[in-house]
């Protein structure tokens, strides 16, 4: 069977987990959101990619969700001792590694997907990793900072500000002219199944499907398209994905995630069994729905909801 799942950071790279565990023999095309990307020190830091790859990889942090384990900041504190910032963001020694080697890559001419290629080659992350695109992408949000409206990266509003202000707007800056990167679209046309996981809708998969041809491409593949909701309860279960929904008028539940996707996008989507009753909702959008157990607190609860979304998948097909 060959699976196609679009994913953010941690919890697109948590959900895979599950979902190579629930079907060992598959073949799983990753394509990884690249809008968060941040040029920092000179160099290219692409914190989705590297979450889906330490993560399956078996280097993540795993308290933390994203960076390395068993890190340490010596380098960053030696760059602060210059003067030299962000001191927000914090890149540990052996990630700055990854960082050097892609910056490297990308300098000597190779694309993203290249790169992406060669950092798995060390990390056999058991899927293939694929860069939306290997265009620049960049997603930046509009604030209003001293009565002021200005935009700034996506990082600045989720690491430094903790989007702890109001999002005007979130624009995937450079998407309109991004490119699939080599091998998106020919993924998602043999797919036989496409699955989002309970990734952020607007700055993770709404990224991905900003890139043009990808929307389409899985509009037209004629396959089951089958969604997870990243909101339970009526809140994210982790970080601050209501505060992006709210900058593009979406709810923080879990039908109003799925109406805005939407039934020319998705033909399945499961609930978590505390929004059972949101079920109806969904399916009046033409969406078939389920409530299942959805929160990813460890490996057999997260198989259990890739099987039900594939499960759901043969439904519907
Ligand atoms: P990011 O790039 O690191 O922000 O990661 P993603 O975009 O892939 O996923 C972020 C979303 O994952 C958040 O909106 C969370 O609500 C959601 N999430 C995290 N853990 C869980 C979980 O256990 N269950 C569900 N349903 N959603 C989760
Ligand atoms: N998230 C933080 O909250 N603080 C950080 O200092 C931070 C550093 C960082 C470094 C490398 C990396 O790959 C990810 C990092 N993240 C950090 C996570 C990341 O910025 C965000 O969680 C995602 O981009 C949000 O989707
Ligand atoms: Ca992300």
């Amino acid at each position: 069977m060959r699976i196609v799942v679009l994913a953010g950071g941690i919890g697109g790279a948590r959900f895979l987990r599950g979902v190579k565990a629930a079907a060992p023999d598959a073949d799983i095309t990753v394509i990884g959101n690249t809008g968060d990307d941040i040029h920092l020190f000179g160099l290219k830091v692409c914190p989705d990619l590297d979450t889906v790859m330490y993560t399956l990889g078996g280097g993540i942090n795993e308290e933390q969700g994203w960076g390395r384990a068993d890190e340490t900041f010596r380098v960053k504190e030696e760059l602060a001792a210059y003067g030299v910032g962000p001191e927000w963001f914090g890149l540990g020694d052996r990630d700055f590694a990854t960082h050097i080697v892609r910056t490297q890559m990308l300098g000597a001419g190779y694309p993203l997907s290249a790169v992406t290629e060669a950092l798995c080659a060390r990390w056999k992350p058991g899927v293939r990793l694929l860069p939306m695109s290997d265009d620049r992408v960049e997603t930046h949000v509009a604030v209003d900072v001293d009565g002021e409206r200005k935009a700034v990266h996506f990082q600045e509003y989720w690491v430094r500000l903790r989007a702890s202000v109001d999002a005007h707007a979130v624009v995937p800056v450079g998407a309109e002219q991004a490119k699939p990167a080599p091998g998106v679209l020919e993924a998602i046309a043999e797919a036989d199944v496409v699955l989002f996981p309970p990734s952020n809708p607007v700055v993770s998969v709404g990224t991905i499907l900003a890139v043009p041809g990808i929307r389409e491409a899985i509009a037209d593949a004629g396959v089951p398209v089958v969604g997870l909701s990243p909101i339970v309860g009526d809140a994210p279960v982790r970080g601050m994905a209501d505060k992006v929904l709210a900058a593009v008028g979406v709810e923080s539940t879990a039908a109003a995630v799925a109406r805005h996707y939407g039934s020319g996008l998705l033909d399945g989507w499961l609930v978590d069994t505390v929004d059972a009753g949101a079920v109806p909702e969904v399916e009046e959008a033409g969406i078939r729905c389920q409530a299942v157990p959805l929160m990813m607190t460890d490996l057999d609860a997260t198989a259990a909801m890739a099987r039900a979304a594939l499960a759901l998948a043969e439904e519907v097909r």
